[in-house]
């Protein structure tokens, strides 16, 4: 194959180095599959970051390419003092460079999630208006709970009498209104009146409330245009407006619309790890992050004609398997369970058992079809906006309107491309048992008993010491550090010390592949409070909580927290914190700066590209924390990472004035035997 390189130099060749599979990941399946692709001479993302650096200018934030006058790039020096006069062409200094920089993450992160959310609108819309029955309304009662914050009226008077609402013309409605956040012409976004009082109030008074989604983005992008905004103070606000109609907007909404035409999860007993394809079954993996396509790929595949075709073509069924988000939305609600996360993508295709590999949006990378040209396997991709330009990629585009119809074609191929197996099937035997499908609901239901729904029960161990405090632990992996490293000595570093982690993204599915996701796991790891918690509920010490748009599920969580009383009266009072170990995507740097911006305290491992421009840094580091009660904060290592958010939730317990309550938590059975005497 023809290699576009510099052929007057071999430099790239001999720099060409392989990944050692030990030192690439911390999971032995993973380990064994990137052993396994080497052999095979396909280089996977681990022999790919052996072998590329990454710009030490842009790993900075300091490198502008807004106009052709660039790239100027502006890289700190080591040890650098005296006055910082680096400036580009026009002027610009490193703090503008880098808020800039900054920005667009945060747009095009705000943009992922938001659009994903915009897709589930139009098709609840179809829904709601009988324009296809693939969907339904599987949720009324969560229609009829989200209704009132979108202004619709959920009952009506009927001769003096309080009635109920017809339910299509509620959905219609709801359809209608939740559409035009992403383009209204004036107001605010509904859901921001979701957040407690106190905290919607400092929005306001600072005046980023979002006005509409599209519109929050859009102006990033003018304001990150060459010669426009160059205070960065003022691009980080914008950060925050963009931001917060991701998680309070696009994110909610994408996460409650979910729920009502496909379920609200419930906990549910699943697997995952790449140990999760069987031999003798047709594999489908499903990978992305949009369900409205897995769902009917999940429907399909149960479905009796695709079982018996299955069979009919010598295999003893069907197996789905998911990857990244999509996977976390079909565990929640079907138990489908992961083969892996972010970074096993192209492994789970160097198993050769699987015969589909289906894609929609987001963390794909383009490489699975180079991958799949080793292997039977069919990349099929499914989005409009998302094709890949290799050959070997099948494109089946996927419209709401005859989803099922589209699955089964999906479905079907996977299956006839079941005899094309060749014998190099190699399945790696780890799985580990998982219970997931939480959210705001269930939490709700499990902590407050069936007589008490509430989250009292929750806020009672929190102020009684036997739970420490919160965590959101979220987020990707990233090839620039060990796969899952980071992620589970994080969170087993917090639950030993009595924080119940609350997890989405590939942190969920990181935790589940390391057994975390048990009630069992937590007399192995938890401190002595917790534990005792996790056995008289049966929960597990890590509570799964879905895909990355239902973080909206952690602020929601939280703010039912604030409401159950006793722990203040907004998010920053709460003994929480927030972290991304092992992050990489622009989606990140969004959910990052609206936890921030809600009161949260929140780490992010790895790098931050702000480490070239040290006074945005110090602003974003320091100063947020005394505007919105968060602030953001980098910590390579996860133990002092996790040290560091213990320090901060101990800090708001003493605020609270319940750090003594926690210290009588603390004693031993002989301090207890002497008070006792
Ligand atoms: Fe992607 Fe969502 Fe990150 Fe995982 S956690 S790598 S964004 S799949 Ni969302
Ligand atoms: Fe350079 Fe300014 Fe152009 Fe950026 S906008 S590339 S700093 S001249």
């Amino acid at each position: 194959m023809a290699v576009i390189k510099d052929t007057t130099t071999d430099k790239e060749e001999k720099a060409k180095k392989t990944a050692d599979p030990v030192a690439a990941s911390i999971d032995p399946a993973s380990q064994q599959m990137i052993q396994r692709a080497q052999e095979m001479g396909i280089d996977t993302i681990f022999d790919r970051a052996a072998s590329m650096k990454p710009c030490n200018i842009g790993v900075q934030g300091t490198c502008c390419k807004n106009c052709a006058m660039g790239p100027c790039r502006l890289p700190l020096a080591k040890g650098a003092t005296g006055e910082d006069d680096r400036k580009g062409l026009c002027g610009a200094t490193a703090n503008t460079i880098a808020a800039r920089n900054f920005a667009r993450m945060v747009a095009a992160g705000a943009a992922a999630h938001s659009d994903h959310g915009r897709t589930v609108a139009e098709v609840f819309y179809s829904v709601a208006h009988k324009e296809t029955s693939d969907y339904q309304i599987k949720d009324p009662r969560k229609l009829v709970a989200i209704a009132p914050h979108f202004g619709v009226e959920t009952t009506l008077e009927v001769d003096g009498r309080t009635v109920d609402r017809d339910l299509d013309e509620i959905a219609r409605e709801v359809a209608v209104k939740a559409l035009a956040e992403w383009g209204k012409p004036a107001g605010e976004l509904n859901y921001l009146q979701r957040a407690p009082q106190p905290l919607y109030e400092r929005w306001k008074k600072l005046g980023v409330l979002p006005r509409n989604i599209d519109r929050e983005v859009v102006d990033i992008m003018h304001r990150t245009h060459m010669g426009v905004d160059q205070d960065y103070k003022n691009i980080l606000k914008q950060c925050t407006r963009a931001a917060l109609a991701d998680g309070w907007g696009g994110s909610m909404i994408a996460t409650d619309l979910q729920d009502v035409m496909f379920g609200t999860p419930y906990p549910l007993q699943s697997e995952a790890n790449l140990g999760v394809l069987k031999q003798d079954h047709v594999n489908i993996i499903i990978h992305g992050h949009e369900p409205v396509l897995s769902e009917m790929i999940v429907a399909a595949a149960q479905s009796r004609e695709m079982v018996d075709y299955a069979k009919s073509k010598g295999a003893r069924g069907i197996q789905l398997g998911g990857i990244c988000c999509t996977g976390n939305e079909i565990l929640q609600r079907h138990g489908v369970p992961p083969a892996g996360t972010f970074l096993q993508q192209e492994l789970a295709i160097v198993t050769g058992a699987v015969e589909a590999m289906v894609v929609d949006v987001q963390c794909v990378f383009q490489n699975l079809a180079n991958v799949a040209k080793c292997f039977h396997t069919k990349v099929i991709t499914t989005h409009p906006m998302a094709r890949m330009e290799q050959d070997n990629v099948v494109h089946i585009e996927f419209d709401e309107h005859h989803a099922m119809e589209d699955a089964k074609k999906i479905v079907r191929l996977a299956i006839d491309n079941f005899t094309h197996r060749k014998a190099e099937v190699m399945i790696p035997r780890q799985k580990a048992t998982q219970i997931a499908g939480f959210g705001v609901e269930s939490i709700e239901y499990h902590l407050g008993g069936t007589f008490r729904g509430s989250y009292y029960t929750l806020n009672d161990n929190i102020i009684n010491g036997r739970i420490r405090g919160v965590a959101g632990v979220v987020g990707c992996n990233n090839a620039r550090t060990r796969h899952n490293e980071a992620h589970i000595k994080l969170v087993k570093e917090l639950i030993k010390n009595d924080v119940i982690v609350l997890t989405t993204g590939c942190n969920g599915i990181a935790c589940a592949m390391e057994g975390l996701l048990t009630p069992e796991s937590a007399k192995v790891f938890c401190g002595p409070g917790l534990a005792e918690v996790c056995e008289t509920v049966g929960i597990p010490p890590v509570l799964h909580l879905g895909s990355c748009v239902d973080n909206s599920r952690i602020l929601l969580a939280a703010t039912e927290v604030v409401k159950a009383g006793g722990l203040g009266k907004d998010l920053c009072d709460l003994p929480a914190a927030g972290a991304a170990p092992e992050w990489m995507s622009e989606k990140a740097i969004s959910i990052g700066q609206y936890f921030v911006a809600s009161g949260v305290y929140t780490l992010f491992g790895v790098n931050l590209p702000v480490t070239g421009a040290p006074v945005f840094q110090k602003y974003l580091f320091e100063e947020l924390e005394k505007i919105y009660g968060g602030r953001w904060d980098l910590e390579a290592d996860p133990v002092v990472m996790a040290r560091k958010m213990i320090a901060h939730i101990d800090k708001k317990r003493k605020a609270l004035g319940i750090d003594r309550a926690r210290e009588r938590v603390l004693m031993t059975m002989a301090d207890r035997q002497r008070l006792e005497a």
